[in-house]
């Protein structure tokens, strides 16, 4: 059967355009390639402590940073060479469910937005109806496993930091400082997949598919027909159909719908040539003449991250993480058992902060910084107590000037083809000056130990010895970029109706961890998309 809108990948943009689409009436197909995450969409994956129950790993917060350390992590995509989540919710079922409503400038045409883009306020009051996210996820409304929070906070206050509610004040991201702020609802992950998921599959207009991989869209010169899948069920060669006025959403991220693309002949050369010498793939590629030559991959963006890890004799590790999974502490498991709170209802993160910085360019800069017990890795030549650690994540955020590149190899995983951190100098500098600012408060809280790097290093020698790819912090933007590759409206230049809604339209880096700006962008897009005329 044809459709009139096949929306591709349900993660944080997909969702929201599946739902308000078939809100409109419109015939809707949703086809995702990963299956269920929270056991409300059918999800089982559980850890032996939550038998009996319907939550899965992906619902119980505190389960988070076992997304890391689990011996069978099948919702990692495998054919994308960084994190990215390949399951029903995308990055936001497997993610840290940090969650900012987004400033002005997130939006602002200095940030690479259409003008038509800069009142984002409707859109991000449609987000908040639906997920209003909480800095108090427990279902008791009280916060756990505080300590790194007070600890941070002294911190912070003797640097002439303002302790606000992060999300009531969003554009207020220089010297401000807050709780950790989620996508969490009743003690569980919501993200757009308990809201958005919910309300699209109820709807009898909207059919989804999981377990369904897009391979290509299949067009005919610049009029897109419909899509061709792994599944020959689904259509002749896996093929499905548009409605004569019909038109595809890509929403498959920053590594997913550039693939796709590639796929379908549209990107740079380069990239169609790989797929071209590929002996599956080749064959489904339009003529040459019909190539459409864009800029897909390049403008891409990701915060540079370093890791600040301390001691401080009054935190609790929380065996860093390493038990929830297993051997939860008893009392904790069965309090967020019965009534989802208490400790696991939440995520590792416990404190944000912002800073803004001028710099040899004359730019601003922001600096986020994330505070949580635990700590990814130690170095240090001196003992420490491992029950006391804590880090502090150091985030280079909007204002950064470096851009990498997006890619596929000749297996078509797609990866990064050059690395986006650190390309422009200053972005360093400016990452440098906001680590040396952090430590330079450590005298005024008694008993706080910087470990890594500890004292036998300094931070510019710590910062220019980091491993490169431990700088990733998994917030990959602009490949499609808005204005580059999509016009205003988000359709594909050259086409008459491709669409792309997710992370690869936005054009630079917000201020603090992307989803909340990703969500408010595809109310905005497909708000756009449904208002053009000659649609179906
Ligand atoms: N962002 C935040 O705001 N806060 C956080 O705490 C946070 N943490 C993390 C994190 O801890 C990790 C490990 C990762 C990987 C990301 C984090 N992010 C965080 C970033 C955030 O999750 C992403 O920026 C956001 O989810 C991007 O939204 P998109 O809509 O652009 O893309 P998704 O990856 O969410 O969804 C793509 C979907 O398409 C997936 O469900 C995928 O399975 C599907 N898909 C891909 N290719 C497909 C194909 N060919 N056919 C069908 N489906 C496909
Ligand atoms: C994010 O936005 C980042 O993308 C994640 O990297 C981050 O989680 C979460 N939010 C929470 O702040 C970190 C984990 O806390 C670490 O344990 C892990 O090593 C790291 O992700 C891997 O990138």
């Amino acid at each position: 059967t044809p459709y009139d809108y096949i929306v591709v990948g349900g993660g944080a943009g997909g969702l929201i355009a599946a739902d308000r689409l078939s809100e409109a009436g419109k015939k809707v197909l949703l086809l995702e390639r990963g299956g269920p995450s929270l056991g409300s969409t059918g999800g089982t994956y559980q850890a032996t402590w939550l038998k009996g129950t319907n939550f899965t790993k992906f619902d119980v917060p505190g389960l988070f940073e076992t997304m890391f350390s689990d011996g069978n992590p099948f919702w990692w995509c495998k054919d994308v060479n960084v994190f990215a989540g390949c399951i029903l919710g995308g990055g936001t079922a497997i993610n840290g469910g940090l969650f900012w409503f987004p400033t002005y400038n997130d939006f602002s045409s200095g940030a690479g937005w259409p003008a038509s883009w800069n009142n984002h306020g409707p859109y991000t009051a449609k987000l908040k109806a639906r997920l209003p996210g909480s800095d108090h996820p427990s279902t008791d409304g009280k916060r756990y496993l505080e300590q790194t929070y007070d600890v941070a906070s002294k911190l912070l206050n003797s640097q002439g930091y303002t302790n606000i509610t992060i999300n009531d004040n969003p554009d207020f991201k220089d010297h401000a400082y807050g709780y950790s702020t989620f996508d969490f609802a009743n003690g569980k992950r919501a993200a757009t997949i308990s809201t958005y998921f919910q309300s699209a599959v109820a709807r009898p207009n909207l059919t989804y598919k999981q377990y369904t991989m897009v391979l290509n869209v299949v067009r005919n010169g610049s009029q897109i027909l419909g899509v061709k899948t792994n599944d020959t069920s689904l259509g002749p060669n896996g093929v499905i159909p548009l409605t004569p006025k019909g038109r595809v959403v890509l929403s498959a991220g920053s590594f997913g719908t550039p693939r796709i693309l590639f796929r379908s002949g549209i990107g740079p050369s380069d990239m169609i040539s790989l797929v071209q010498n590929d002996a599956t793939a080749g064959p489904n590629l339009p003529p040459q003449a019909d190539w459409i030559n864009l800029p897909v991959g390049y403008n891409v963006s990701d915060n540079p991250s370093i890791n600040l890890v301390f001691t401080h004799p009054s935190v609790d590790a929380y065996e860093n993480w390493a038990q929830v999974w297993t051997n939860p502490r008893p009392a904790d498991a069965a309090q967020y058992i019965k009534d989802q709170s208490g400790v696991l209802a939440q995520a590792s993160p416990k404190l944000n902060f912002w800073r803004a910085y001028s710099s040899s360019d004359k730019r601003t800069r922001y600096l986020q910084g994330t505070v949580r017990p635990g700590a990814a890795s130690v170095t240090t030549v001196y003992p420490y107590n491992a029950s006391q650690i804590m880090t502090i994540t150091a985030y280079l955020s909007t204002g950064i000037t470096s851009r990498g590149r997006i890619g596929i190899d000749a297996a078509l995983t797609a990866r990064p083809l050059v690395n986006p951190w650190f390309v422009d100098p200053v972005d360093k500098a400016v990452l440098i000056q906001g680590l040396n600012d952090i430590v330079s408060g450590i005298q005024n809280v008694p008993g706080l130990t910087l470990i890594t790097p500890d004292n036998t290093t300094t931070i510019t020698d710590y910062v220019n010895n980091y491993d490169p790819g431990s700088l990733n912090s998994n917030h990959w933007v602009g490949p499609c970029s808005i204005g580059i590759v999509v016009d205003e409206n988000t359709l594909v230049k050259g086409t008459k109706n491709l669409h792309i809604i997710d992370a690869s339209i936005v054009p630079s880096l917000p201020v603090g961890n992307p989803s909340g700006t990703i969500m408010s962008a595809a109310e905005q897009a497909v708000a756009k998309v449904l208002a053009l005329a000659g649609g179906p």
